[in-house]
């Protein structure tokens, strides 16, 4: 068996009787296994009841023209993320003082993980990479558009961010300069006021209801200029305050739809992009901390059937803190005390300098420990949580390379007390931009795959609000009810077996039997 090279379209088979290829489609069934446990109150023991549930997946397999719809495009992000996938695109390599460097995509799960298939004849373990496993769009076959508050072209952008080197900027010049993002709504209370000045590529008036139109009639008409068969829109513009939930306004689909109607001063700009994306049967990932998806979004979306996902990027510290304290905890480990610094000083941390917007980010970043933290009664009582606190500073001259300092205390046996301080620098947009190209390449697939349970009478796709995303996002927004995982190696397991239940395969796991009882 030779390592498969990398390509969007699956170059294996499952030979299998539960799973059938069509000329458009694989069809999978699939056996779920789960346990519930249930006190038995008389004899006073739980009692454990292994359960099955069988599944039909359908999984279509031709990959569409999809176009991605930036917020906040002329950003950090947005523009470092367009100029390279330009750079892949056209396989530029560029000068440093450390020699000459090649474009890639590290740091995307899907264009730079693997995933174990199987294990070849010798029992090894058997390697593919992840966009091998179902059949998903190629980063450099997408389609760029976006809207900004700032009008500057994506050269411009891109300069301004001082993220990729000198060499490289001038090479992908030519062609950002010929990007524009559209004008944007711009409600200044959302914001910090230091992002004013920026602020001039705007969609004229107040009235949320025609904003609304503007949004979904731009939408519409970049798919039909492109000729695009999908679009997905990301957030990746400033953090934005949170919005009060107020009865009657936002707590309900008809409510919301209702306020922005009236223009009410509490629908958010974040807001108007999602219920835009959702009446335009579009999907909408928040890559930001803020309450975008209040109730009444979310019930659109749910009644609609029209992916939403969120919140805010996972990049890097707290992609850490997600391993770590998993790591402490399931070591027996008890972590008592976490403290996190990040000073930086791009326009992101000008933004997060003002107190409601690092309002926002704070709760992202702070709830990031709770299901590990719970799933251990033995070194916690109910209630009982690490002390838990995270600094953002704004210090400009360090520009988009930002520092994080971590201390973790933990209890340890006996009464003894282990302290890790981490210290991480790196470009934050360099490590967010893959993400958003994850997010809207699993967006797209999940847009592909229905399933079909129970006595239901035919496939449907799954639960609008996407928590299978959840790897790449600090608050991972779950359907109302269902339990949020923060848990990295969870996260990472949900999305690894899923896909391979699609394809009629069991569940990764590392029990390697064939090893330990041949
Ligand atoms: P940035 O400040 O460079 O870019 C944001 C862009 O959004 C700006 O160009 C701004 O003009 C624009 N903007 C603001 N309001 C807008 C609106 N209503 N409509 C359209 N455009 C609007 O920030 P950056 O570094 O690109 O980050 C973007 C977002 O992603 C921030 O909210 C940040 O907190 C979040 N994030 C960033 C991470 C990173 O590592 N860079 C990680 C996690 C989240
Ligand atoms: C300072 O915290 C700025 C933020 O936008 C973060 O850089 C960003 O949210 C990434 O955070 P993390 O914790 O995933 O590194």
């Amino acid at each position: 068996l030779e390592p498969l090279t990398l390509g969007p379209v699956p170059t294996f088979k499952v030979i299998s009787p539960n799973v059938i290829y069509t000329d458009t489609h694989i069809l999978a069934d699939y056996t779920y296994h789960n346990a519930t446990v249930s006190k038995n109150e008389i004899e006073g023991i739980l009692e454990v009841t292994p359960t099955e549930t069988k599944y039909k997946f359908k999984t279509d397999c031709n990959i569409p023209k999809v176009g991605l719809m930036m917020v906040g495009w002329g950003g950090n992000n947005g523009s470092t993320l367009t100029a390279s996938i330009i750079a892949n695109r056209e396989k530029i390599s560029w000068h440093t003082k450390e020699g000459i460097k090649s474009a890639n995509y590290f740091g995307s799960v899907v264009q730079a993980s693997t995933l174990k298939l199987g294990v070849d004849a010798k029992g090894n373990d058997f390697f593919i990479p992840f966009n091998q496993i179902l059949p998903m769009v190629h980063p450099n076959d997408l389609v760029f558009g976006g809207w900004d508050i700032s009008s500057f072209n994506l050269a411009q952008a891109m300069e301004r961010a001082q993220v990729l080197d000198y060499d490289l900027q001038r090479q992908v010049k030519p062609n950002l300069e010929q990007l524009k993002p559209l004008p944007s709504i711009y409600y200044p209370d959302f914001i910090a006021a230091n992002q004013n000045d920026r602020a001039d590529n705007l969609i004229p008036g107040n009235n949320k209801k025609e904003h609304l139109e503007h949004i979904r009639r731009d939408i519409r008409e970049f798919k039909e200029a492109n000729n695009l068969d999908k679009v997905i829109v990301v957030w990746t513009a400033n953090t934005e305050r949170y919005a009060e939930i107020i009865p009657g306004v936002n707590d309900t689909a008809d409510n919301i739809l209702k306020a922005v109607e009236n223009s009410h001063p509490e629908i958010a700009p974040s807001t108007i992009f999602a219920l835009a994306c959702i009446l335009e049967k579009t999907p909408f990932i928040n890559g930001s901390p803020q309450n975008t998806f209040v109730p009444g979004c979310i019930e659109l979306a749910e009644r609609e059937h029209v992916y939403i996902g969120g919140d805010d990027f996972k990049s890097g510290q707290t992609k850490v803190k997600s391993v770590l304290v998993d790591f402490l905890v399931n070591a027996g480990i008890k972590p008592i005390g976490i403290t996190s610094y990040n000073h930086l000083g791009n326009n992101d941390g000008k933004n997060l300098s003002a107190p409601k917007q690092f309002r926002s980010k704070e709760i992202s970043k702070s709830n990031v420990v709770d299901d590990m933290v719970a799933a251990n009664q033995i070194l916690y009582k109910p209630g009982e949580h690490p002390d838990h606190v995270v600094v953002i500073k704004y210090v400009p001259a360090v520009g988009d390379s930002k520092r994080a300092l971590d201390e973790y205390v933990s209890e340890i046996f006996m009464g003894g007390k282990n302290t890790i301080s981490l210290y991480n620098t790196c470009e934050d947009s360099l490590l967010a931009s893959p993400l958003i190209l994850d997010l809207t390449i699993i967006t797209e697939l999940m847009t592909r795959i229905e399933y079909c349970a129970g006595d239901m009478k035919a496939f449907e796709p799954f639960d609008a609000v996407l928590s299978i995303l959840s790897f790449m996002l600090k608050a991972p927004l779950v359907p109302p009810g269902t339990p949020v995982v923060n848990a990295l190696s969870k996260q990472r397991m949900a999305m690894e077996n899923l896909f391979r239940a699609c394809i009629g395969l069991a569940p990764q796991n590392e029990m390697l039997l064939e090893h330990k009882a041949p």
